[in-house]
């Protein structure tokens, strides 16, 4: 029993405890500062590479175990499972990586230092290029993160060797006995397991309480009645720090209300009188209501949030998007007072001019960006825009959200809305699409002997965000240009490209990726039935 040096089974012990640690760090500097959270990188990445058959085996049995364990909602449910699923995939990485390494350095002797920065860089440096592909949870700077995770991972993998190192040292000591080497063992990893706890604790428990921060909540005054100024004209935008200016001609980053498309099936908007108006919420509920637009306004906390809506008939460049700031009610607060009967499953939203359309509870409930809403840019809503409530879908097309909405009604079982019976998509998920708004040959300018001119735009997928946009002039090379920070997760992302002028006809033309990575499809097809796809092209003489 004496001499036997530590091997795979502490290996796994100690991989396990440091790695739990380093998790917990990596929780940490992302809540602190944004950098990636590596195992919801990992996860997303695994999720992609793994061949499909094996992924809907994974996500059946999650539903089938969530179904028969009956532990909640399903989808909010399936999330946190699969977070769980991702931070066990690290812990279980770590635990295999600590015991190939003791076992290692049990059989092969290496310079001090050496097994450490191998096993820290060969976990690391993949890591580090997979969440800077997958790029899902970062605010940081691509290559801050990229050094920041390969260095996390060397010094866990030196401190492993360190704890091999530690142990292996004192059982080989040659005064001892053997019982006096156990218990140095034992009291070692014990003091590496608390150690690795309290960082652990500390971390996350920090973590935690900087998650529940709410970003940047913006709050908004509603302003009412003669002479009220929007919230715009007196606040600065979230991004104002952005450096990045937008190339001169770029359309507003936040349309003015008065320049807000406008589609619906009215020649004259339905005009509704506030004091005659209640929205009711009825169907398979526990307690029907008749709400004021005051107790709507009064008796659910406000959110506000930066929404970019387009519609559906929208062509690859057209006008028929905007983005400004909306006010309202979480419709889950709402729906939580009237309690849906367990049969419910969609909610009928009718308006006042007899438009209808059809959402899913579980998107209701489950997303919290889907409100009631009664203000746009600080101002109840104008009578053209749904005053006095419309709804807020994220990710959905126009046709999606009705305006001057009057009652909500719970049904049991999904139907055609108002435009799905007329032929479009019953989805009317919102295409990625990038447009070139300028190409400022008015603003041409030097720079080391070179001229630019200043080529930008807008560029929207949705809520997926927007990771890159890519400029190609002629038959060049497609070229990235620089992005603004977006006023929010779903509104458009402003981009400019700076041109290295040369003078004639040139074919300008821009494409997109969202924030999952996916291309914005580049075959073209008309807007009918889900949205029109297609790369928006320029011809212009300069
Ligand atoms: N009640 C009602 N809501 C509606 C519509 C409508 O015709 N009636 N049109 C929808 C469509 S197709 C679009 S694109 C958006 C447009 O909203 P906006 O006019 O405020 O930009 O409203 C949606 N909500
Ligand atoms: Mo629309």
């Amino acid at each position: 029993m004496a001499r036997t040096r530590p091997g795979l089974l502490t290996g796994a012990l100690v991989g396990g405890f440091l790695v739990t640690a380093l998790i917990a760090i990596f929780f940490l500097a992302a809540a602190l500062v944004g950098t990636p959270f590596v195992p919801f990188d990992m996860f997303d990445w695994v999720g992609r590479v793994l061949p499909g058959p094996v992924i809907t085996f994974g996500i059946d049995t999650i539903v089938t175990v969530i179904t028969a364990l009956n532990i909640g909602e399903l989808s909010s449910t399936a999330k946190l499972a699969e977070q769980i699923m991702a931070v066990g995939g690290m812990l279980v990485t770590g635990i295999v990586v600590g015991a190939v390494v003791f076992e290692l350095l049990k059989r092969v002797r290496l310079t001090p230092g050496a097994a450490g920065l191998i096993a820290g860089l060969g976990v690391g440096l993949p890591v580090a290029l997979i969440s800077q592909q997958v790029n899902r949870t970062a605010l940081t700077d691509d290559s801050l993160n990229l050094v920041w995770i390969v260095l996390a991972f060397v010094l866990w993998g030196l401190a492993l060797e360190w704890a091999f190192r530690r142990i292996a040292g004192a059982e080989t000591s040659p005064d001892g006995s053997g019982s006096v080497q156990q218990i140095d063992r034992r009291r070692f990893l014990i003091n590496v397991g608390g150690a690795t706890a309290a960082i652990t604790v500390l971390g996350s428990g920090i973590g935690v309480l900087l998650n529940g921060r709410k970003p940047q909540e913006i709050t908004v005054a509603l302003a009412e009645g003669e002479g009220a100024q929007p919230w715009s004209a007196s606040n600065a935008l979230p991004n104002a720090d952005d450096v990045l200016v937008a190339a001169p001609g770029t359309r507003p980053e936040l349309t003015p209300l008065a320049d807000h498309y406008r589609i619906d099936i009215n020649l004259v908007p339905p005009t509704v009188n506030e004091a005659d108006w209640a929205l009711k919420i009825d169907g398979l509920v526990d307690n029907p209501v008749d709400l004021t637009l005051d107790q709507i306004r009064s008796n659910y906390e406000p959110i506000s949030q930066f929404v970019t809506i387009a519609c559906i008939s929208n062509r690859v460049g057209g006008d028929l998007i905007g983005t400004t700031l909306w006010t309202g009610a979480r419709l889950k607060d709402v729906l939580a007072d009237v309690g849906l009967k367990p049969e419910a499953t969609h909610l009928r939203i009718t308006a006042a001019d007899d438009f209808d359309e059809i959402t899913s509870i579980d998107l209701a409930m489950n997303d919290d960006r889907v409100m009631l809403c009664y203000a746009w840019d600080g101002l109840p809503l104008e009578v053209k825009h749904g005053f006095p409530l419309r709804i807020y879908l994220p990710n959905h097309y126009g046709m999606k959200q009705p305006k001057w909405i009057t009652r909500i009604e719970a049904i049991p079982a999904w139907e055609e809305g108002y435009w799905v019976r007329r032929g479009w998509d019953k989805d009317a998920l919102m295409k990625s699409t990038s447009v070139i708004d300028t190409i400022a040959t008015e603003a041409i300018y030097e720079r080391d002997g070179a001229q630019f001119v200043p080529i930008g735009g807008i560029a929207h997928a949705g809520d997926r965000g927007i990771s890159t946009v890519e400029i190609k002039v002629d038959d060049g090379d497609w070229t990235p240009a620089l992005l603004r920070k977006p006023l929010s997760e779903t509104t458009w992302v402003i981009w400019r490209y700076d041109w290295p002028f040369s003078e004639g006809l040139h074919t300008f033309t821009v494409r997109c990726v969202d924030g999952d990575g996916v291309a914005q499809v580049e075959d073209v097809a008309p807007p009918r039935p889900s949205g029109a796809t297609g790369l928006d092209t320029i011809d212009r003489s300069v």
